[in-house]
């Protein structure tokens, strides 16, 4: 399932509980990003996620759930994307939330079709980092320490550094890339303009672009850019 991924650059993240209109929709699945992840951390349901997911079914893009709540597991994704948070305060984030799914769907989970991310929340203004209680009182040694955990302990295939709404430390985001040598280093989080783009991709292996798809479409657009640059 990682070679699925792992020539994966660019990714946009719709937000079930965000409009979106049918021109921005057809607009981001034929800008030539590699995937659409559907995730959110508020007001996820089963109806807008299903509704989300009817919508890019239209259109040939791969198509990812990043489950945050059991109860908006739609059927029919290419791939479903499990966040475990290694910083979260509340152990719900960690494993807990996980071992009361797979107690309830463990029989029927289609386990080929899944991926676990190992999430660090670090902006502590996000909605994430508020709903997982996560800490976000880390230095470079503590999130470089976390990304060996992913790799190295868990043996987890992403690793995702998520600044959710503000632009990391770029620079020490270089030095977790260092640090891992199999597992996929995502990064998301205030990629607004190409050039910050263009910066995120220089550290991480794949980046996520969110936030800017419903402020500006034509900018949103333009981050997939990095793709040409990559393939140089
Ligand atoms: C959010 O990492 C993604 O989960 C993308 O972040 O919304 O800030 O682009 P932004």
């Amino acid at each position: 399932m990682i070679d699925t991924i792992k020539n994966w650059k660019h990714i946009f993240k719709l937000d079930p509980d965000k409009k979106i209109s049918d021109d921005h929709l057809e607009k981001i699945c034929f800008s030539g990003t590699d995937a659409i992840i559907v995730g959110g951390s508020t007001g996820i349901t089963y109806d807008n996620t299903y509704d989300l997911f009817s919508r890019i079914q239209q259109y040939p893009i791969p198509s990812i759930l990043e489950i945050s709540n059991q109860d908006a597991i739609v059927i029919g994704f290419d791939l479903y994307m499990i966040p475990i948070v290694l910083n979260a305060s509340d152990p719900d984030w960690i494993i807990g939330n996980h071992q009361k799914a797979i107690k309830k769907y463990g029989d029927i989970i289609p386990w080929e079709d899944i991926l676990t991310e190992a999430y660090v929340s670090l902006n502590p203004d996000a909605t994430v980092t508020k709903v997982t209680n996560a800490s976000t009182d880390l230095d470079e040694e503590d999130v470089l320490a976390y990304a060996r955990c992913a790799e190295q302990l868990l043996h987890m295939p992403i690793f995702y550094a998520e600044y959710s709404g503000v632009f990391g430390n770029i620079e020490m985001l270089k030095k977790v890339k260092r640090v891992l040598n199999k597992t996929q280093f995502f990064y998301g989080g205030g990629i607004n303009t190409v050039q910050k783009a263009q910066k995120a991709a220089e550290a991480a292996d794949t980046i996520i672009v969110g936030n800017v798809i419903y402020q500006d479409i034509e900018l949103a657009i333009e981050t997939v850019k990095i793709k040409e640059e990559s393939s140089k």
